[in-house]
């Protein structure tokens, strides 16, 4: 295959009720999408892409604004000098860009879906997926108040998910976690989700939530905290899970061997794409340490490129696969349903939902043409 153009279209979507996490309230979902052309032996290819990147540069150091910039001056002219283009080379012929992973993840996820069109492949098949349902986890943001978050909860419980995250910050944490369990009992999986918002300081009050009978603990400390992690791990019965400080497989080899986390969880925007993030699923389970797939509140377009890497082996809890109404009162794709608490795996050919262009062209705020 050999890139034409790539066209970044900005989205705005509403969300159905804000999001809050301990580093930013968000009420809309900012994005971007790439359209990439291909010429191919059976023509012209069209594949899709989606961008994790956030407005802010708060969960990580990247940015929606930071992603078009260096896609257009940097990432795309690095794929458009490649006579022939396959999905599992577009990191190798981006490696000496320093950093950008969620950038360079949404053009990959571009390149993917137009080999699959052109092999007649679905990405279930593709990464060798072995389930055709993936349970459902859904990801509850920070209430403001005790009562609020027992409610959120209640409903999520009684639409069916096969399990809640809680995400808390000082001052938010032991006394919502309690009432939870309080409410709804011991028989359901629960975990809870820092977003970096704590130092090894607060191991004393962290080793509170211990009591709860939690899945994991998701990143209580700082991206570059590996160690202090492995030391925090330590202290605490509930099982360390890293999310921020897992950027590659190489973090994720240090991460397994200094004892810093027994459960990953996988984001491909995060470590640079879906060929780096299965790496990680395969290391994993080498070393015996479980995983589970993240979202970054992405698209049914996004979801369903996870809910395909999530039907693979190693991904033995529950991810925040949710489906499209937990975010959207409507989705750019096709909706993503969850039933029973899973989600089909979809077998459509490429990652097996389209862009509607009506919605496109709704939520678009900008586009970008980017040629060769
Ligand atoms: O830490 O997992 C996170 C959303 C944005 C940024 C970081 C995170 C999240 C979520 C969303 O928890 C989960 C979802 O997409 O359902
Ligand atoms: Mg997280």
């Amino acid at each position: 295959m050999k890139l034409k153009s790539v066209t970044l279209h900005q989205v705005s979507i509403p969300l159905v009720t804000p999001f809050e996490t301990s580093f930013m309230r968000e009420t809309e979902k900012d994005c971007y999408l790439v359209e990439a052309v291909f010429d191919t032996p059976q023509g012209e290819i069209t594949g899709w892409g989606e961008s994790v990147a956030m407005i802010s540069p708060l969960y990580s150091s990247e940015y929606v604004a930071a992603g078009i910039d260096v896609t257009r001056r940097w990432l795309a002219p690095l794929l458009f000098d490649v006579e022939n283009l396959t999905a599992e080379t577009v990191g190798w012929h981006l490696r000496h860009v320093i950093g950008h992973p969620m950038a360079k993840s949404a053009l990959e996820m571009a390149v993917i879906e137009a080999q699959l069109k052109l092999n007649n492949q679905s990405f279930k098949d593709y990464l060798g997926g072995v389930v055709d349902s993936v349970p459902s986890g859904v990801s509850v943001g920070i209430q403001d108040s005790v009562e609020e978050t027992v409610k959120v909860i209640g409903g999520y419980l009684e639409e069916g998910y096969a399990r809640i995250k809680l995400k808390i910050k000082p001052g938010k944490d032991i006394a919502p976690v309690a009432a939870v369990r309080k409410a709804f009992g011991d028989d359901f999986g629960f975990q809870v989700d820092a977003n970096a918002a704590y130092t090894l300081v607060d191991a004393a009050h962290l080793r509170r939530l211990d009591d709860y009978g939690l899945l994991l603990i998701e990143q209580p400390l700082g991206e570059a905290d590996i160690r202090q992690h492995a030391e925090l791990a330590k202290l605490m019965d509930t099982p360390m899970c890293l999310d921020e400080s897992i950027v590659s497989a190489e973090a994720a080899a240090d991460a397994i061997m200094l004892g810093a986390t027994s459960v990953i969880n996988i984001k491909p925007g995060r470590v640079g794409g879906f060929i780096e993030a299965k790496k990680i699923h395969d290391l994993a389970a080498a070393h015996g340490v479980a995983v589970w797939h993240g979202g970054m509140v992405e698209t049914g377009l996004g979801r369903a490129a996870n809910a395909a890497l999530a039907s693979l082996p190693g991904f033995t809890l529950p991810g925040d696969i949710s489906g499209s109404n937990r975010f959207f009162h409507e989705d750019i794709t096709e909706e993503i349903v969850m039933y029973d608490g899973k989600v089909d795996v979809p077998t459509g050919i490429g990652f097996g939902v389209s862009i509607d262009p009506a919605k496109l062209e709704r939520f678009r705020t900008e586009s970008v043409e980017i040629l060769p």
